[in-house]
């Protein structure tokens, strides 16, 4: 077996089983297109777009080439006090992709920060406008938001929380997650039943009092936890509740924006304005690590008081809006305008849908879930051995059938190329069932 070095526990890597991971290393040492290249030179499909990033391909021409040229030109300038051409050039830009309202862009450097960032500009505008005992915040049962204090605090993925239990920040609260398997088992698209999970919040709001609720946060479509599209109505109803009681709805879109479900943002998708954005991943297409919080002017605007020489609000990266990053957000752009990329992935979601759900007869199969180019099949644990099913199905797939696919405990999430071709995935589908048939 070959290795990139002889020291691999050098490196910590994170969110893996180390000591069985360096036991036999699953190496990567380049990307073209939907491919990526083994260090033992075998050619594997990718049906997880990196981790979620990576929607239009592995090292698009376009995207090479204006960090490229931007890294010769400008590497480095920061943004506090001063600024660079490009983080304004995609702010513009983003924001006019954005739905009608979300005019400023915040920039971070990843999806935790995004959601941190965001947390923290829903408190300060409460308190800017005169409502500064708006202090608590609520997240969901299963949301993923990142690994950062905050993030991990409104998020509701156990085993992230676990050890950090008596850490987690004060005042959160979290409402159910919106899947039950014994109501939404299969369930194409957004399921029909739960829409009444969101009067949770109203629970809450009767509870502490709606005038202390800051901001309620979610997934328009939860990602990490195993694709859990939220029922018909819920979001409109996680709006209506936000509105009545003056809390501001959060749409964590680290995953959904860009493509992802068919449309620049799953705002759109669903058609349910929230006040406050959370992106990264699809920004850059994963080049370069960057995420921004887009709000709308109401929000923006309740900072801009006091006097202009003040700084409005107290936070901010080193690398808030690198000029590299920038510039390959520029490009990912261009790249998702010129393609039609949002179009094409829209058309690729009857195809991935069935695909998906031609499992659901498998016997070690419990439930499938899919929304836009997001999908989930989720397997029965094997007895005694929860998670040992879903990570053997991971590396058999990379190492017999040369495929990349995502393993959280049981499920295998799918996040295929917005820009994919059919033939690929008739193929890759088949090799992922010759595994789960064949798998104890
Ligand atoms: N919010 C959402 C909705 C995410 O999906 C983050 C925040 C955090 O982003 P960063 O860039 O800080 O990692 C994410 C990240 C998985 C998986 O297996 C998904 C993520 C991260 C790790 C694993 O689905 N999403």
């Amino acid at each position: 077996m070959s290795a990139p070095a002889k020291k691999l526990d050098a490196f910590w890597m994170p969110f893996t089983a180390n000591r069985d991971f360096k036991k036999k290393p699953r190496i990567i040492t380049s990307g073209s297109g939907h491919h990526y290249t083994t260090i033992d030179g075998d050619k594997i499909y990718d049906l997880f777009a990196g981790l979620w990033t990576t929607g239009i391909g592995h090292c698009h021409p376009k995207i090479v080439e204006a960090v490229q040229k931007q890294v010769a030109q400008l590497d480095y300038s920061m943004t506090f006090q001063s600024g660079n051409e490009k983080s304004f050039a995609l702010a513009e830009r983003v924001t006019d992709m954005a739905p009608e309202g979300f005019n400023h862009a915040f920039f971070t450097n990843s999806g935790s920060e995004s959601v941190d960032t965001a947390l923290k500009i829903a408190l300060g505008y409460h308190r800017a406008r005169g409502e500064g005992n708006r202090t608590r915040l609520i997240g969901r049962e299963r949301g993923y938001h990142g690994v950062n204090f905050g993030g991990m605090s409104v998020g509701g993925m156990v085993p992230n929380r676990k050890v950090f239990s008596p850490n987690l920040i004060p005042g959160v609260d979290h409402i159910r997650a919106t899947m039950d398997i014994e109501h939404t088992a299969f369930s194409r698209g957004q399921p029909e039943w739960g829409a009444h999970l969101a009067d949770d919040l109203e629970r809450l709001a009767a509870l502490h009092d709606g005038s202390n609720i800051a901001a309620v946060i979610v997934e328009p479509v939860a990602g990490s936890a195993g694709v859990l599209p939220p029922p018909v109505g819920y979001l409109e109803r996680l709006r209506e509740i936000c509105d009545k009681h003056g809390i501001l709805l959060i749409f964590d879109e680290v995953i959904t924006a860009f493509g992802r479900v068919g449309k620049a943002f799953g705002a759109e998708r669903f058609d349910v304005m929230p006040d406050i954005i959370t992106t990264a991943k699809g920004l850059t297409n994963g080049v370069i690590p960057m995420g921004a919080v887009l709000v709308r002017d109401h929000v923006y605007d309740a900072f801009m008081q006091g006097p202009d020489f003040m700084i409005e609000l107290f936070h901010g990266y080193t690398y808030s809006g690198h000029p590299v990053a920038a510039a390959a957000g520029l490009a990912a752009m261009d790249v998702y305008e010129e393609e039609g990329i949002f179009e094409q992935a829209k058309s690729l979601e009857q195809p991935f849908e069935d695909l998906l759900h031609s499992f659901a007869d498998h016997d070690k199969v419990i439930d499938v879930r899919n929304f836009g180019l997001m999908g989930a099949i989720e397997m029965a644990p094997r007895h005694g051995a929860p998670g040992a099913r879903g990570l053997e199905t991971h590396k058999r797939c990379f190492w017999e059938e040369k495929l990349m696919v995502r393993n959280g405990m049981d499920i295998l999430s799918f996040s295929p190329f917005l820009n994919s071709k059919v033939d690929d995935w008739n193929k890759a589908f088949d090799s992922v069932r010759h595994v789960i048939d064949t798998i104890d």
